[in-house]
């Protein structure tokens, strides 16, 4: 087992990485290697998906797929080995159907199909001894000790970050948007990893190539929510319990929740956003639902306390889970779509009759708590609508500053500067949030600048895209760069969609991004000198040095 792709990893001061017998999030190394193996695969499917489009041969349920496989892998996904071969059966029978279309149009069409290497050529059974192992010959650090460190590094960077938008992908697809242009550059990078690269420039240009898809993503998720849901509008979010009986949502697929919310309709059941599903209490076709009662719990490192006290049925849409057994809710806990745990009950399909039958039979809460709110709902839409009473008040000098202060949660202590810096942020100055980072602070009050909230929730991770379309419009309402604005962006990072975020925002440009609490294990002292001299990416230090270093750029 070799893994480092979360900040969780495992570091002693000789080594870098989960590779004992079970990782810091409880991936056991069997489910470690067995994922090894599926990217491989994965990346030989996307090499075969390529050579297919050469004949106009495009099949999108394996497109498909490819990404749900791969988001599979992620940090907190899926720890189930009998779903991880599954995949891996599925990915053995997507390639060969593409191998199969492919060297019949190049018969038809007269040509020698390409000799298939690597990833496209290597013939595994679908037994678990045998393909665990193999495994060693797909681990994501194969080659290591003749490459070095830092082209490992970049290879990791573009893997991580390919894996955070093949997510997002699956996101948008959930939600009718497919792009076969987006997944003809997917695959292209996804075989091209699979080729073990090892030229440093050309790594370094496909990390920025992933950046600048993710970006074209995360706009076709944005499309696919506000198209389905309508666009979010500001709201005020009950934090607190109401009587009766309920489930609570996670994860960030808005598709469940809805379901859930028309099923449960007119039974009396209330129904919870938590995580990174909060933000669904902006949507207009979700939030008409008066049993959308509230959000219950905060990030998703504190699940197995949260969802352990909450007396309803559970459903993680995607990612994050953590082991339910600590807490032990495994019996009412139900994972969706590319989340596993062994043990816990898989829902395939829109019916969620089991859920509702596993609130029906739990106590509920017995009363109400006295209510206290959040507000969320500032995405594209509302914060370009407010944008021209933004701009005023800039012009006015009465707001100074912006700070996106946002991203993953995690447990270290270290993270409780993203609250310190939250509280710290001057009065004249608005704080714009995203993803499950937000919890640390969005109970506070921030108050208003004449009317215009100093707290705003943009949403989910993805909807960095919204972030991204104001800082635009007001560099182009003040005619200077997004980075001549007076916004700093102080990011903390946990999994893969962080990385891709990152990739994304420094693709665009834009410097001087401060992120922690920890430099990503796969990081090389070489990269991240690189990526300061050239994108003047900062780590974050103390709150009061940043806070007057960010005032004063
Ligand atoms: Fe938080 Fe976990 Fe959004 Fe991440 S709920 S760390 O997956 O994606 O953010
Ligand atoms: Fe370790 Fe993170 Fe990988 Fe889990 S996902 S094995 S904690 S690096």
């Amino acid at each position: 087992m070799f893994c480092v792709q979360c900040e969780h990893t495992i570091r002693t001061p000789v080594a870098t990485g989960c590779s004992y017998a079970m990782g810091m999030c409880g991936k056991t190394s069997e489910v470690s290697d067995l994922q090894d193996v599926l990217i491989y695969l994965l990346q030989g499917v996307s090499a075969y998906a390529l050579k297919a489009r050469t004949f106009g041969i495009i099949d999108r349920t394996i497109d498909a797929y490819v990404c749900q496989a791969f988001f599979a892998t992620l940090t907190n996904v899926n720890f189930d080995s009998d779903r991880i071969l599954a995949f891996i059966s599925e990915a053995q029978q997507a390639r060969a159907s593409l191998k199969e279309r492919y060297e019949a149009a190049c018969v038809a069409a007269g040509q020698l199909p390409d000799l298939a290497t690597g990833p496209a050529a290597v013939e595994l059974t679908s037994e678990k001894a045998a393909l665990l192992a193999w495994a060693p010959t797909a681990a994501v650090n194969r080659g290591a000790a003749e490459v070095g460190a830092d082209i490992l590094g970049l290879r990791l960077l573009c893997l991580y970050g390919l894996k955070g938008a093949a997510a997002y992908m699956e996101h948008a697809r959930v939600l009718g948007e497919q792009d076969d242009a987006i997944g003809a550059e997917f695959h292209a990078i996804m075989a091209w990893l699979g080729t073990d690269p090892s030229d440093m420039h050309e790594l370094l240009g496909c990390a920025m190539r992933i950046g600048q898809m993710n970006f074209k993503v995360m706009a076709m998720l944005d499309k696919g929510e506000t198209d389905t849901f309508g666009h979010p509008e500001p709201v005020q979010v009950n934090v607190k319990a109401v009587k009766g009986k309920a489930i609570l949502v996670s994860g960030h697929d808005l598709h469940d929740l809805q379901k859930i919310l028309e099923q449960t309709a007119g039974t009396g059941i209330n129904v919870y956003t938590n995580g990174e599903m909060l933000p669904a209490h902006g949507y207009p076709e979700l939030k008409k639902y008066p049993h959308l009662v509230g959000n219950y719990g905060t990030a998703w490192q504190n699940q197995q306390k949260e969802f352990a006290a909450f007396p309803g049925a559970i459903v993680m849409t995607s990612n994050c889970i953590i082991n339910p057994d600590v807490g032990n809710y495994k019996d009412r806990i139900y994972t969706r779509s590319i989340v596993g745990w062994p043990g816990a009950t898989h829902l395939i399909g829109d019916d969620f009759s089991a859920v509702i039958a596993k609130a029906q039979s739990l106590d509920g809460f017995p009363y109400d708590e006295i209510p206290a709110y959040t507000s969320t709902g500032f995405a594209r839409n509302a914060l370009m609508a407010a944008a021209p009473a933004v701009i005023e008040q800039v012009k006015a000098g009465n707001i100074k500053h912006f700070f996106l202060i946002g991203g993953c949660d995690g447990d270290k202590s270290e993270r409780s500067y993203y609250t310190d810096m939250a509280k710290a942020v001057p009065e004249d100055c608005v704080i714009l949030t995203l993803a499950c980072g937000k919890f640390r602070f969005n109970t506070l009050e921030f108050g208003d600048i004449n009317g215009i909230p100093r707290f705003l929730d943009v949403g989910q991770c993805n909807d960095a895209y919204s972030a991204i379309q104001l800082a635009i419009a007001l560099a182009n309402e003040f005619g200077c760069g997004v980075n001549e604005l007076p916004l700093s962006l102080v990011l903390s990072w946990f999994e893969q969609k962080a990385i891709v975020i990152l990739l994304t925002l420094l693709s665009l440009g834009i410097k001087g991004i401060r992120v922690g609490p920890t430099v990503p294990g796969f990081l090389t002292p070489n990269l991240l000198a690189y990526l300061q001299e050239n994108f003047d990416l900062k780590l974050i230090d103390n709150v009061e040095k940043d806070l007057a270093d960010m005032l004063a750029a």
